[in-house]
């Protein structure tokens, strides 16, 4: 009977070395909203299309809730190649590592949906990919977003004046504080996680955030305003570890790379359709009042230099024309 058992653990521990492609992979995703969110919704539609696309076993390990912490967390996780596999974050998130990134979810990048859609459909990002790669080891899979960020505050802000010396979060890359400066705001980054308390305690009187995340987090309960300053519309990469990506096998490369593509298309789309629906039901349901900002095309004179001044420090003017151009 020992004999048999010792050669039971033989053949498995052969089957362990030899087998690889048979043994069981998975991949681990981490999300910091619940399964409402767009950004579940889409990581879920990533899992299902690898399903589809990979003849052989993948596990999918989704954690939700922000139960593996936030996107600043999962920068360093994918970085070192721990913890998590592959997430969907804001490239101002990611700045520490690859100081260029933020460039494409700069507020007041893009005119319109279209300008956002022509932009992400098409390969002019390329560039700020490879230096993620290169810097970070972060792959970039797919390209989803598609809220639209607006001021949300414990009082109403109508105008300019009002805007002037707001103190607000921002996210951690440089540009992004900069930019909320040349509108007079005063901004400082705060982990987004501590958000929610600074509201509340009156570190902050507001920040900037999109509808899908003010909702899923209840942000109105301690910042019932929200200004409509349509500052930006959300870019968020599906990203995967680079070291993670090298140890699976070719097939299963293949498939990760069609679905982050397709789920990323899924989501955009999934995203800017709920956009004006969950703002509005905030609306409907008392969380929220909704303003109008006096003269936001002013706005956008405000912040152009500071934009051609980031882009020139970068070495990256052309490129950031090839967007506007798109
Ligand atoms: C929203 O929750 C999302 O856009 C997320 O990707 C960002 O990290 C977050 O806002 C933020 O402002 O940090």
């Amino acid at each position: 009977r020992n004999l048999t058992r010792a050669a039971t653990l033989v053949g498995l521990c052969m089957a362990g070395t030899t087998a690889v492609s048979a043994q069981e992979i998975t991949l681990r995703g981490a999300s910091m909203f619940d399964e409402q969110h767009a950004f579940t919704k889409t990581m879920e539609k990533f899992a299902e299309l690898v399903d589809e696309y990979y003849d052989g076993d993948v596990v999918f390990d989704l954690r939700l809730n922000g139960e593996l912490g936030v996107e600043a967390d999962y920068v360093t996780f994918l970085q070192q190649g721990v913890a998590i596999d592959y997430t969907i974050m804001a490239p101002s998130n990611m700045a520490t590592f690859a100081p260029s990134i933020p460039l494409m979810d700069m507020p007041f990048l893009f005119r319109d949906q279209d300008h956002w859609e022509a932009t992400l459909s098409s390969d002019v990002l390329k560039p700020l990919e490879d230096e993620l790669l290169e810097k970070a080891d972060i792959m970039v899979i797919g390209y989803t977003g598609g809220g639209v960020r607006n001021v949300i505050s414990k009082e109403p802000i109508e105008n300019l004046e009002q805007l002037a010396g707001f103190k607000m979060r921002v996210m951690g890359a440089p540009i992004q504080a900069q930019i909320f400066s040349a509108l007079t705001a005063a901004p400082s980054a705060i982990a987004y996680n501590e958000v929610y308390n600074a509201i509340q305690t009156g570190v902050i009187a507001g920040f900037e955030n999109e509808a899908a995340s003010i909702q899923n987090l209840k942000f109105y309960e301690v910042a019932p305003h929200v200004t409509l300053t349509k500052h930006a519309i959300t870019v968020r990469p599906i990203v995967m570890s680079g070291k993670t990506f090298r140890k699976l096998p070719d097939p299963l490369q293949q498939a990760v790379l069609k679905a982050g593509v397709e789920a990323g298309a899924f989501g955009r789309e999934l995203e800017s359709r709920e956009d004006g629906q969950k703002l509005q039901e905030m609306v409907d349901a008392g969380q929220l009042t909704v303003h109008e900002f006096a003269n936001r095309e002013q706005l956008l004179e405000m912040v152009a230099p500071v934009q051609d001044a980031y882009a020139a420090e970068l070495g990256a003017t052309e490129l950031l024309e090839a967007i506007r151009a798109k």
